[in-house]
């Protein structure tokens, strides 16, 4: 069989090509049918005349419609009109399996599209915002594998809460209850003291009610833990890291990152070191701006946006308020009133894309937030024993993947960059 690829080069005009895909549009005019084919490398248009294949074929051509599986022979030619310039002339064109009349036409409601997300992920757009995730996804996994990191396989059902309690999501668990794992940090943590410098990515779940554009109940986590690290070098790492993930997008994916009308130059622009804000210092900035803020209010949506709309990189907000924060972390001798900790906001008004800090090593102080917060502390013991055993210091963070990918993508909702994203309103399909 012949190379099934179809991108197409100037040396292939006047061969014999096939190509193997779905019909992307199609319309006919008198004896010809033009049937623009889509394949994993793009899309080609073909056209197919009548005498030029046997009549069956020519019959199969006008029946088949957008979405049809076919397969196509012909011989590619030169056509300044086609996209890419050029176009097959099919010789035969055999059809796979017909389509029904395709039920995604041009505009559509949101709601439809994600009724019919299975059908829309075939999409342009989507097909290269998931070639555009696999690209940052294996540039993290090679990052951390350069640098001497393992990549660990923590669980899903757990009994912590490492983060709010209230966006648990409760399972039964044969004849207990469980959580549905939020973040994997404590189990990251205790693999620290074997293997040093872990990582891992797994989905996280969290029960926000709130419908916000970049809330998903089911996220893509990549999370890092390491000994002997502490603040400033835990950001180190981050800005190294996402760094590599962007140059690894750019080198495999311009052309979905040019289709999703987003510059890969920017993100080839990027490069260690970010800025890092104190959080009074964006407190400030926000005040002077205009904003209601005040020392020891959280920074939303809003406020990430007004910090970070101006900028061409990535910046760290540090030292965050205790009260904003879990009990993790660790406390910074140069504020007590806050952790040694940060996060990392994206560019262009996109705001928050990963949470960091350095940990607490003191059980008694994490001891005396759980009782406060009314936890079960039989819950935390191991985790607790953690630090009773060659405690060393160590930090961490974690990324939400989707939350890079909105960035990357230049996504208006966080729900595109997911296949089938879960929601407060939707678990179908
Ligand atoms: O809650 S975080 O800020 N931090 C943690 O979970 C730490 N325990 C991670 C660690 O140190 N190992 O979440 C981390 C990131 C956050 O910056 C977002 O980018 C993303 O996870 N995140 C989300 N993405 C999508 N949807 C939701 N609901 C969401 N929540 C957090």
């Amino acid at each position: 069989m012949p190379s099934i690829r179809n991108v197409l080069s100037k040396d292939m005009a006047g061969k014999k090509t096939l190509i193997r895909g779905w019909v992307y549009r199609t319309r006919s005019s008198g004896g010809i049918v033009f049937a623009v084919i889509r394949d994993v490398t793009g899309i080609m248009q073909v056209t197919v005349k009548k005498g030029a294949v046997p009549q069956e074929d020519f019959d199969s051509a006008l029946k088949a419609g957008i979405e049809s599986s076919v397969i196509v022979e012909g011989d590619v030619a030169e056509d300044k009109r086609a996209p890419g310039g050029y176009e097959l002339r099919a010789t035969s064109f055999k059809v796979v399996g017909y389509a029904e009349a395709f039920p995604i036409t041009e505009y559509q409601s949101t709601e439809l599209l994600l009724d019919l997300r299975h059908l829309w992920i075939r999409s342009r757009e989507q097909t290269a915002v998931s070639r555009v995730k696999a690209a940052l996804l294996r540039g993290a996994r090679e990052w951390f594998h350069d640098n001497g990191y393992v990549e660990v396989t923590p669980p899903i059902v757990t009994g912590v809460a490492p983060e709010d309690s209230t966006t648990l999501f409760q399972i039964k668990y044969f004849d207990r209850i469980a959580y549905l794992s939020q973040s994997a940090q404590f189990y990251l943590e205790s693999l620290i003291f074997s293997l040093e410098k872990v990582y891992s990515v797994t989905p996280s779940f969290r029960a926000e009610k709130s419908r916000t554009p970049r809330h998903l109940a089911e996220y893509w986590h990549m999370e890092m833990e390491a000994a002997w690290v502490e603040n400033e070098a835990n950001m180190e790492v981050q800005e190294q890291l996402l760094t590599a993930m962007l140059h690894n997008a750019v080198a495999e994916c311009s052309d979905e990152l040019k289709l999703l009308k987003r510059d890969p130059a920017r993100f080839k622009k990027i490069e260690p070191p970010f800025d890092r804000m104190d959080y009074s210092e964006a407190v400030e900035f926000l005040q002077k701006k205009g904003h209601q803020m005040s020392w020891g209010l959280d920074l939303g949506a809003v406020e990430e946006r007004a910090l970070t709309i101006d900028r061409e990189l990535p910046v760290f907000i540090i030292n965050y308020p205790k009260e904003l924060k879990p009990f993790y972390m660790k406390e910074n001798p140069a504020d007590p009133r806050t952790y040694k900790n940060s996060d990392l906001l994206a560019p262009e008004g996109y705001g928050e894309i990963i949470g960091g800090s350095e940990r607490e090593t003191d059980n008694a102080r994490m001891i005396a937030w759980l009782e406060e917060k009314g936890e079960s502390l039989d819950n935390y013991k191991w985790y607790l024993d953690l630090r009773k055993y060659g405690s060393v210091p160590h930090s961490g963070f974690g990324m939400g993947i989707e939350r890079v990918v909105t960035w990357v993508c230049g996504l208006e909702h966080i729900r595109d960059a997911i296949p089938y994203p879960r929601t407060v309103a939707r678990v179908y399909p």
